[in-house]
């Protein structure tokens, strides 16, 4: 019996490709086919003659189209004794780190990469790609051109179409709940290592997610934040990334130029493996991601008086590190967003349309809302005048909107970028002193314990014209407490506008939550307005 002798069980096309390729090899000098049906004076019996012939060939392979058939002739032939081959045709390319089990076909310019491994009976058709770290099933056919990228598991048998492409099938991720998560985390190239994610801070309008990585030291860290942005509220989604992406830019340059460490003092976006600056989602939702501030914290409520200072300092450099950008460039993310006049209108639509009959439950609260109406137009009316200049402005200044340095306690950076727009410096401030200057949660039932704080308005004030008191015009100093007090009855506005609406634009978490949230608001405005002369000595004070 000569060594080089081979049988090929299958004489259709594809055994005739294996016969040239086995020739091609130069491994064997005397090959013949069994098949059942083919007449060819090569063929020397039907497959159910190979144990006849064992002694006379010593090779043989199952050269079969049909995943099934290949691999129980493969295992028949192992059984009987027969050494069974790969055949691999001289332009494959098969990396020395790949392994192959019996019977395998690797066919014209394929390509095995590194450490992949091939099961029992394989045939990688001509063209195709398998690539590092995949391992293909007993049986399973990688078809014309296809392309197996790295990390796969392709199942025993599986037919791979002539061109298809397959995806590493995904890890499970701990606290990744949803198919969307995971795709995000995956459009930003974690998730081949990501540790676990689950839901971070207590922002009202996105989704936000701690993202843990492993950590060189062996532990798991929060290494990036996660958010899906809300589209009901950011219609265009990528009109607030450009924003983003130009303001962080532009900030880490000053914040390098004066000395600082720009990694700290504003945020970093990462772009998704694709380049761009959000991922889309299966369902068209937005998802964008920036590097977590090691050693930051961020505060639901002043728990020290001197957080709301440093937060105060915070906006007002922020005001004035955005002084010289190009208003023009940014993008108006919410219509109207500060425009009291028309929150106004929108209340007035929503209690006339009272879709879900909730007026009835909240007669007291309207009524406030009615009372102010001329005050609305306060601050608008200064602008249009030319009295107030437009700036670049937050828009959006909670505490919780600022990353304070967890070892120093001050603050560090201004976060929620999203609403960053041309706006009213007396917004920014006034919308600090809404939710900090209360003595009380921003959704405390217990209207009893809410009141508006004048030390913490003072402290506030005085951190905010240190820092930004040079930029601001007169009539801008003069407008500020007219911002605390609009604010807060524009917030409250809004509150119970959603409260009317059904909830629709506020994260809530019961049903009254939003008139809850609206009659705190309602509350600091009333006692606003009792120290309306006190609040405006205040920041002559802190002015002169
Ligand atoms: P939203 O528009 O929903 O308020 P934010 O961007 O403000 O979205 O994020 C929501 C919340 O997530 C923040 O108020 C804060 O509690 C938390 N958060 C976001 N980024 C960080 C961070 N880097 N460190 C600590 N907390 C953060
Ligand atoms: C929302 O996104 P968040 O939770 O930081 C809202 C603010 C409100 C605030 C009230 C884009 O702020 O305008 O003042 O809730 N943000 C947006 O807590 O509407
Ligand atoms: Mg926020």
């Amino acid at each position: 019996m000569s060594e080089r002798s081979l049988l090929i069980l299958g004489a259709g096309g594809f055994g005739q490709m294996v016969y040239e390729t086995a020739r091609l090899t130069g491994q064997y000098d005397r090959i013949a086919f069994l098949d059942d049906a083919a007449k060819d004076s090569r063929v020397v019996g039907k497959c159910v003659d190979h144990p006849g012939l064992v002694g006379e060939y010593r090779c043989a392979v199952a050269a079969l189209g049909d995943n099934g058939q290949r691999l129980k002739w493969t295992k028949e032939l192992l059984a009987a004794g027969y050494g069974v081959p790969s055949i691999v045709h001289p332009s494959a390319v098969v990396s020395p780190s790949a392994g192959m089990g019996p019977g395998c076909f690797v066919m014209q310019r394929a390509v095995v990469n590194t450490h992949v491994q091939l099961g029992m009976g394989v045939l990688v058709n001509s063209g195709a790609i398998v690539d590092h770290d995949s391992t293909v099933g007993d049986g399973a056919h990688i078809g014309l051109g296809s392309v197996v990228k790295a990390n796969c598991q392709i199942e025993p048998q599986r037919r791979v179409e002539a061109g298809e492409v397959i995806f590493a099938a995904r890890r499970r991720i701990d606290g990744a709940d949803s198919r969307e998560l995971v795709d995000a985390l995956y459009a930003f190239g974690f998730g081949n290592r990501c540790s676990y994610v689950k839901p971070f801070g207590a922002g009202h309008i996105n989704e936000t997610y701690a993202v843990y990585m492993p950590a060189e030291s062996g532990e798991e860290e929060l290494a990036y934040v996660l958010q899906r942005v809300n589209k009901y509220v950011f219609k265009n989604p990528a009109h607030v990334m450009e924003n983003i992406f130009g303001i962080t830019e532009y900030l880490r340059q000053s914040i390098r130029a004066a000395g600082g460490d720009p990694d700290r003092g504003t945020l970093s976006y990462i772009k998704t493996r694709a380049g761009e600056n959000y991922y889309e989602d299966a369902k068209g939702l937005p998802w964008r991601c920036y590097n977590y501030i090691p050693d930051s914290v961020c505060y639901q409520a002043v728990e020290r008086p001197e957080q709301f200072y440093q937060s105060a300092r915070s906006f007002g450099r922020f005001l004035k590190q955005l002084g010289d950008y190009p208003a023009d460039t940014l993008h108006e993310t919410i219509p109207h967003f500060h425009d009291t006049e028309h929150r106004y209108a929108d209340f007035e639509r929503a209690l006339h349309r009272d879709v879900r009959d909730r007026a009835r439950s909240c007669r007291p609260e309207i009524a406030f809302v009615e009372a102010h109406r001329d005050d609305c137009g306060h601050l608008m009316q200064q602008l249009h005048s030319g009295q107030l200049p437009l700036r670049v402005t937050h828009n959006d200044t909670k505490l919780n909107n600022i990353l304070f340095d967890g070892a120093t306690g001050e603050g560090i950076c201004v976060i929620d970028l999203d609403t960053i727009m041309p706006g009213l410096a007396a917004n920014d401030y006034g919308d600090s002193i809404r939710f900090g200057a209360s003595t009380a949660a921003e959704d405390e039932r217990d209207l009893d314990k809410v009141h508006f704080d004048l030390s913490l308005f003072e402290l506030y004030t005085r951190g905010y014209l240190e820092t930004a008191g040079d930029v601001l015009t007169e009539a801008e100093k003069e407008s500020l407490a007219w911002g605390a007090k609009l604010m807060t009855l524009e917030c409250g506005t809004r509150f119970l506008t959603d409260y009317l609406q059904g909830d629709v634009y506020f994260k809530t978490q019961y049903p009254t939550h939003n008139l809850v949230r609206a009659r705190t608001q309602f509350k600091l405005v009333a006692e606003m307005e009792e120290q309306f002369a006190a609040m405006q000595a205040i920041v002559r004070k802190y002015s002169a």
